[in-house]
């Protein structure tokens, strides 16, 4: 997930007595007190360009583990351009010579900050929604791509911030220094079976892959959906975008199978410019309430489901969601068509969204 909330990332502090082993959440990277106002600008480029950033120092900006990144944070100054400020977390190791470093990209996709001035947190997710890490390896150093060089991300502080123009996600590349502090933060943790999902807080088992519980773990069944009435996010794609639209909620055939609603429920298709939380439900008229039986004069609306779901940035997808199974239940039992009136609402930071739509779900004839 990429949350653009101000909502502090998990940070946990390891005590400086403690070996680098040690099995906590690491944070590495400025503590973003300072103010931002060095930016690729200062250092010489023109504005207008992209730019990649790192601190020159490896002291305090390199991991001292190997594990992954399950959040990351960046304070910036205002955006004054008429881009979408964007800022992507990258990757650097050492290429040997002084202020040369490989990069590589450490998320798909680009990450939208806000055009305030402030602090963004970002975090990762896999293609079901649940929180992942990035990979990093112990010695690699955080370093972040924005999409103008006029954006200032450093503070003017001690030690040496290096850039270079462009977006630098691949190949060594040699910095050019500017005095100051990257505004840079990332949280690493563990991750001993290499999995992706961070050892502490997203990995429920450290002997399989994947951030499920362990075959046999009593699990309370909390969160779980296959009781029905629930979402997931069946696809995503991220995208990088220049420019902001509304987020388009896809119109739905007006006619759909019963019985594929029954066993799979609805498949929406959405798409975000940025980071958006999606929620559809649906409702019914004819449906008892209490009995969940068919009652042909019933006026009273009944909700039949209702999932959320979130797209970590920018991209398209679809949000599938699953009738109740005391829903199912019930139009099992149906013979006739029947009308359901889904009502979706995608919101992003700047804008929310609203589609109601009505389906004609058509029984099969016998
Ligand atoms: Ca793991």
């Amino acid at each position: 997930m990429l949350s653009r909330s101000t909502r502090a990332l998990p940070v946990v502090i390891v005590a400086l007595a403690l070996p680098a082993s040690a099995t906590a959440a690491t944070v590495v990277g400025s503590d973003l007190s300072g103010t931002p106002s060095v930016s690729c600008v200062t250092g010489g480029a023109n504005a207008f360009n992209e730019c990649t950033l790192t601190q020159l120092e490896s002291t305090g900006y390199a991991a001292p583990l190997t594990g992954v990144i399950t959040g990351w944070r960046i304070k910036h100054g205002a955006e004054l351009g008429a881009t979408i400020p964007a800022a992507e977390l990258r990757i650097l190791s050492s290429g040997g010579a002084a202020r040369t470093f490989a990069a590589r990209r450490a998320a798909a996709q680009v990450s939208l900050l806000s055009e305030r001035a402030g602090v963004d947190s970002f975090a990762f997710s896999d293609d079901f929604n649940r929180p992942r890490g990035m990979p990093i390896a112990q010695g690699e150093r955080i370093g972040v791509y924005v999409n103008d060089a006029a954006l200032p991300v450093a503070a003017a502080a001690a030690g040496e911030v290096g850039f270079v123009l462009g977006s630098h996600a691949g190949g060594a590349l040699t910095y050019g220094p500017v005095a100051g502090s990257l505004l840079l933060q990332a949280v690493i943790e563990p991750d001993v079976d290499r999995d992706g999902y961070g050892d502490e807080s997203q990995d429920g088992c450290l002997t399989g892959a994947g951030p499920a519980a362990c075959p046999g773990a009593g699990d309370g069944g909390s969160g779980d959906s296959r009781g029905g009435g629930a979402a997931t996010i069946e696809e995503f794609h991220a995208e990088s975008i220049a420019v902001y639209r509304a987020a388009t909620i896809k119109r739905l055939p007006r006619r759909a199978n019963l019985y594929d609603a029954v066993m799979r429920g609805f498949s929406q298709p959405i798409r975000c410019s940025l980071t958006c939380r999606i929620t559809t439900a649906a409702t019914m008229r004819g449906i008892s309430a209490s009995l969940y039986a068919m009652m042909t004069r019933s006026a009273r609306s009944v909700e039949v489901a209702k999932g959320t779901g979130r797209f970590p940035s920018a991209g398209t997808g679809k949000l599938r969601v699953k009738l109740r199974a005391k829903a199912r239940k019930a139009l099992r039992r149906v013979r006739h068509d029947v009308k359901v009136t889904l009502r979706t609402t995608v919101k992003d930071a700047r804008r929310t969204v609203t589609r109601t739509q009505t389906i004609t779900l058509k029984a099969a004839r016998r």
